[in-house]
């Protein structure tokens, strides 16, 4: 599938990414493969991601989703660690969001203006928890990239099919119904806090009322397979993706629940 401006691949494993050390400035697409469990184990990492969480079980292992963060002039990505680890803030260090989860043979991956500057490669699965035994960035999930300037005009930003407005609590407004084939996604997200934006196709049979209310934990398997979306889109901020839609029914959602998910049925012509 096509992706806007230049394109870079980042795959992920446990616990690492493996990517570029340095990249050109310009329209960039980062697309998010992953490497590790899920590709080659993926019978024991949904098992994984159905039990309960406990001292021999951690649901989201295999689990990872790209965050890219840029630090500010002479700052380092070991200041950058060290003031994360010891829960110390960074205002000097910004959040940009990047590709989140989708299960293999996919990949899902996020178009951005990028400008020169240090920035870092971080994996935030496992950091909601007060126990930080589960959070891959202390398991070593991070890598510096270094973007550099580019001379020669870059792409531009290419224009969407359909916008994705995030508003209020998370709730989501599409401009336009999803067509089947390749879109072009922007996701705007106009409240002050952060929120994933998550692509996921209904499986066969199951209903999208019971995809928003599932739990890991119900004894059932997941009604829907990750397709791809965000990690996270900051606060005003505007992240464009690529989709392959194949007709079927999917659900985007800032937070699995009624409230911030939306239905789009994408039909065999429409
Ligand atoms: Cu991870």
């Amino acid at each position: 599938m096509p992706l806007p401006g230049r394109i870079v691949d980042v795959s992920a494993g446990e616990f690492f990414f493996r990517a570029p050390d340095s990249v050109p400035a310009g329209l960039t697409t980062f697309r998010l493969r992953q490497i590790g469990d899920v590709l080659t184990g993926a019978k024991k990492t949904e098992a994984e991601n159905l039990a309960p969480a406990g001292p021999g079980n951690d649901p989201t292992r295999a689990f990872h989703m790209l965050w890219l963060v840029r630090l500010d002039d002479g700052k380092t990505v070991s200041d950058w660690y060290s003031a994360t680890v010891k829960k110390e803030p960074t205002p000097w260090a910004r959040d940009i969001g990047g590709p989140g989860f989708a299960a293999p043979p996919r990949s899902s991956n996020a178009t951005l203006m990028l400008e020169p500057g240090t920035y870092v490669l971080v994996c935030h699965v496992g950091s909601a928890r007060e126990d930080r035994s589960r959070y891959h960035l202390l398991k070593g999930m991070f890598r510096p990239l270094t973007v550099v300037p580019s001379h020669g005009r870059s792409a531009s930003l290419p224009n969407a099919d359909v916008t994705a407005r995030i508003t209020g609590t998370g709730q989501i407004r599409l401009s336009a119904a999803i067509g089947r084939g390749r879109q072009v996604i922007r996701v705007v997200n106009e409240t002050p806090k952060y929120h994933e934006f998550a692509v996921r196709r209904l499986q066969r049979g199951r209903s999208t009322a019971e995809a928003v209310t599932w739990r890991r934990t119900d004894g059932t398997k997941n009604p829907v397979e990750p397709w791809g979306g965000f990690s996270d889109v900051p606060p005003g901020a505007t992240l464009t993706t690529t989709v392959a839609f194949e007709s079927g029914t999917y659900l985007f959602w800032t937070g699995r629940g009624p409230e911030t998910s939306i239905a789009v049925t994408v039909t065999p012509t429409g």
